[in-house]
């Protein structure tokens, strides 16, 4: 106790702020350390998720509805199992609607929207509607929560489509390029990847891995160096090597942690002056096994960089998959993309009409 009463208030603050997510009962720390702690947050992440897949697996043989079906397996089943009665049985209408908004809370969707969603029910089911018509309806008016689907941005003037990831440590950043250059290049696309995330020991490295496996190639600085002049480098070169995409990594980072929101911002202007009119996407991933938490970060990062879609990433390893709604919903920030699994293929454009039957137990035919 006495070193740390030693220790300036900043530095305690700034330890303070590490934040442990339990995920499935297991805990992965995403920690981004201070400059003046001495924690190595590497030594406290699995080797494992440092690197890519070994291998990439084959192209997609699934279709879109199928995939979504198979990822959000964990979140159909919880939702199905606290739906309990909400539709069977003879139970009073008003106390299905109770279990369902339970439900509904219970996978993620926040207590602010489950009520919205069962207010607008209680308002369209008939006073005698079966568990199938409220099963139906539940389907119109959560398809209707989420809206349209808002595709990634293009780019159709001079230079590259230059797209911004942002997010906390560990949220599937890095990933997430890789699976996204992986997609672009099958597409034809030419990609270059800014290695902008100088900050932790093996990110540069972890970069370089997906460029070699997807063919995109990666700018980089040494560790350490400033990411606003990486990425600098980088969007200028994709505009001399005549890139299609610049996919820029940043270092994980939490909301609180305001010289570090500071840097984005500089990462921001710096980009600016290599390319005036970029990013035209700053993609924030959000982990979704982090449920409601992914929406007090998502409104932070926007209020700094402007943040215009959402990667949600390993839906597939939560049961909270309703968070999707909650985000789309309450921050008016567009999912865009959704991490399924770990692998190369595994990143989908958000379908709401895939995920709403997939959550439902809807089999695709
Ligand atoms: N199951 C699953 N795992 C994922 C998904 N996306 C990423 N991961 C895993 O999450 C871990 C962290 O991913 P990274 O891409 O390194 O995360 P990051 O945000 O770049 O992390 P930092 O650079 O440390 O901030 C890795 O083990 C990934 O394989 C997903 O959609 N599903
Ligand atoms: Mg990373």
């Amino acid at each position: 106790m006495e070193e740390l009463a030693n220790l300036p208030v900043e530095v305690l603050v700034g330890a303070a702020v590490g934040v442990a997510v339990v995920v499935g009962g297991a805990v992965a720390l995403l920690l981004r350390k201070p400059a003046a702690v001495d924690v190595d947050a590497e030594d406290l992440l699995d080797a494992d998720d440092r690197t890519a897949p070994a291998t990439p697996r084959p192209a997609p043989s699934s279709g879109l509805a199928q995939r979504f079906f198979a990822g959000l397996a964990r979140s159909r089943e919880a939702f199905a199992r606290s739906l309990g009665g909400a539709f069977s049985g003879d139970s009073a209408l008003e106390d299905r609607l109770e279990a369902l908004e339970e439900a509904l809370i219970a996978a993620d969707v926040g207590v602010k929207t489950a009520g919205e969603i069962c207010q607008t029910l209680r308002s369209r089911a008939p006073a005698g509607a079966s568990g199938a018509d409220l099963r139906s309806l539940l389907g119109q008016v959560l398809r209707e929560s989420i809206g349209d689907a808002v595709p990634l941005a293009t780019h159709d003037g001079d230079g590259p489509l230059v797209i911004l990831v942002v997010g906390v440590n560990g949220s599937g950043k890095t990933t997430t390029i890789g699976k996204l250059a992986t997609r672009y290049i099958r597409d034809g696309k030419k990609v270059l990847l800014a290695a902008g995330d100088t900050f932790r020991a093996g990110a540069i490295e972890q970069l370089q891995v997906w460029g070699e496996r997807s063919g995109a190639e990666v700018v980089a600085h040494q560790e350490g160096a400033d990411p606003a002049a990486v990425v600098f480098d980088g969007v200028k070169a994709g505009n001399a090597r005549g890139a299609d995409v610049v996919i820029c990594d940043t270092a994980g980072r939490l909301q609180a942690q305001k010289t570090l929101m500071d840097e984005l911002g500089k990462v921001l202007r710096v980009m600016k002056k290599a390319q005036p009119d970029a990013p035209h996407e700053v993609l924030i991933v959000l982990d979704a096994t982090i449920g409601q938490n992914a929406l007090s970060q998502a409104k932070v990062f926007g209020d700094v960089v402007g943040v215009t879609g959402v990667a949600l990433t390993k839906l597939d390893g939560t049961a909270r998959g309703g968070v999707v709604v909650a985000v789309g919903r309450e921050l008016g920030i567009p999912v865009k993309l959704v991490g399924l699994g770990e692998g190369a293929d595994d990143l989908r454009d958000f379908d709401p009409d895939a995920f709403v039957a997939a959550l439902l137990g809807n089999e695709p035919g």
